[in-house]
């Protein structure tokens, strides 16, 4: 392994010399770079290149260094506005430029982009590159053939090969990678404080999990708001059950699906980490940490005890960080944010968090449009560009100076920019993937960074779940009985109704609705795009 990879650097160099050597051969007054050491070398392999374009005939021999021929492209992609860019766009054409493409850009309305997608796919006639989401037709078109399998070619280029495990996972279609992902916030959760409580009884974030319960107690017990009344508790969670969800990982549970000793699949509420979660659960319920009226609380009044200073945690993703501050701060404005936010604390099998899917469509790659292994080098040459900070600047803000400024390292948009300049650049960012080097940005308000230091920090903890990517026809008939056994049960060992005989019991009917054939079946799928 080892011995290929510095044979692979070794091979690197060679092409970097022999690059170097065309570029100084080519040009004719680049002698300013050869005084000194690297001018004996540059005389000695001088002979030796002019010996080589003697061979190849004619004096016009540097032609041939050139780079080749723009490569045509067309892609489809979802737009949104009704004023689309074209290619005499000056956004589009610096995109040709750098990228050495002659590009067709197939914008099509998002409300109609899946019809669109399929019709696409039942002609035959595929576009170089399609943006495509997981459905069964895209499925089905992939295992036909349709897409170039992609898996073994993203470690060759230094951005795609950045992309995240978890995401391509998700992605995968039989355990192989089809497409590029177009990369959404992976680690999104964050623990979302009361600041000004945090600070009133002299307390830190929770950096484990025994910090978050005394939080949540003394949120509850030790009057936070400093009022001298018993009128706050600490966590409140409303009928949408991911605060559960994402805690129970804390605790060790899976993500939804988990290996068992014997390397089988196995839905997270068969492991002992999910039930030491429930215990916790149960325990802050009865203590009166948690609103007893969760399990009927309506999610889209969620944010209000926390906004009207009743709860001061809140487990979701990070960014309601903002929108808990932003609510507090027009009831009271305020220098200093309401809200701090941070990563998960760390349970007992270490620090872990809930991810998000990760992506938001992928790009696919035409067999039919794109025939040789060559070519297909030089789309991914092409995707994997678009990925260069130079390209993300351009595809998400147009050109600096035309449509935004750069100021002190961030992104400045022109002020009431005309919209013919906007429409320069509309809808571009839909080329975008987001892997590897981040862009620079709008500048970001405290809150804001706070929340972007925390997204960033759970890339390297989040828990993906291994059955994402499959299919499964017995989950479409009852997986909603399924849920619905387990979510049931679930709540009432919370709220103290059944004990561990009883949520076993939910599990015995959960398995003979349906259940076991379900496990049976991911198992299949799991082995089966392992195998390959
Ligand atoms: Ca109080």
């Amino acid at each position: 392994m080892k011995g290929k990879r510095s044979f692979k650097i070794v091979a690197l160099l060679i092409i970097a010399v022999m690059l170097t050597l065309a570029a100084c051969s080519g040009g004719g007054s680049n002698n300013n770079n050869s005084g000194g050491s690297t001018g004996n070398n540059s005389s000695n392999t001088g002979g030796q290149s002019s010996n080589n374009s003697g061979n190849s005939g004619s004096g016009s021999g540097n032609k041939a260094e050139e780079k080749p021929a723009p490569m045509k492209i067309s892609i489809m992609i979802p737009s949104f506005s009704t004023e689309l860019p074209d290619k005499s766009s000056p956004v589009w054409q610096r995109l040709e430029e750098y990228t050495n493409t002659d590009l067709e850009i197939l914008f099509t309305p998002n409300s109609s982009y899946e019809d669109k997608l399929n019709i696409t796919l039942a002609s035959g006639d595929l576009p170089t590159i399609m943006n495509v989401a997981k459905t069964p037709s895209v499925i089905s078109a992939a295992r036909n053939g349709a897409f170039w399998d992609i898996t073994d070619y993203l470690k060759d280029y230094p951005n795609l090969s950045q992309a995240h495990p978890v995401v391509l996972n998700n992605t995968s279609i039989d355990g192989r990678i089809y497409g590029v992902y177009r990369a959404r916030t992976l680690g999104r959760m964050g623990v979302t404080y009361n600041k000004v409580w945090l600070d009133n009884l002299g307390l830190q974030p929770a950096k484990t999990i025994d910090e978050f319960y005394n939080i949540l107690r003394a949120f509850t017990y030790d009057d936070p708001d400093g009022n001298g009344k018993n009128d706050t508790y600490g966590i409140v969670v409303s009928k949408y059950t991911g605060p559960w969800d994402i805690m129970q990982i804390w605790f060790g549970a899976p993500n939804k699906w988990g290996e068992n000793e014997n390397g089988e699949l196995i839905p997270d509420f068969m492991t002992p980490e999910y039930r030491e979660a429930l215990k916790f659960f149960r325990k802050i319920y009865s203590e009166g940490l948690v609103n007893e009226d969760f399990a009927v609380m309506d999610s889209a009044a969620w944010n209000t005890p926390f906004v009207n200073g009743q709860a001061g945690v809140f487990v979701d993703v990070a960014d309601n960080a903002r929108r808990l501050n932003n609510s507090m701060q027009e009831a009271a404005p305020r220098d200093e944010s309401y809200t701090i936010v941070t990563q998960a604390p760390v349970g007992p099998k270490g620090h872990r968090d809930m991810p998000t899917s990760g992506w938001s469509g992928m790009l696919v790659i035409s067999k039919t449009k794109v025939k040789t292994e060559e070519e297909l080098r030089r789309v991914l040459d092409f995707l994997d560009k678009l990925n260069d900070v130079e390209m993300k600047l351009l595809l998400g803000y147009g050109i600096e100076g035309r449509h935004y400024d750069m100021v002190d390292g961030y992104v400045v948009p022109k002020e009431d920019l005309d919209p013919a300049l906007g429409k320069e650049r509309n809808d571009l960012n839909q080329l975008l993937m987001f892997i590897g080097e981040q862009e620079p940005g709008y500048a970001p308000t405290p809150i804001n960074a706070q929340i972007a230091e925390v997204q960033k920090a759970n890339e390297a903890i989040v828990v993906g779940n291994p059955a994402e990517p499959f299919v499964s026809e017995v989950y479409a008939q009852v997986g909603q009985q399924l849920e619905n056994i387990i979510g049931d049960a679930r709540i009432q060992y919370i709220v103290g109704q059944i004990d561990d005989a009883g949520f076993d019991a939910a599990i015995e009917l959960w398995k003979k609705t349906g259940g076991d054939d379900y496990i049976r079946e991911i198992n299949e799928l799991y082995k089966a795009a392992k195998g390959k």
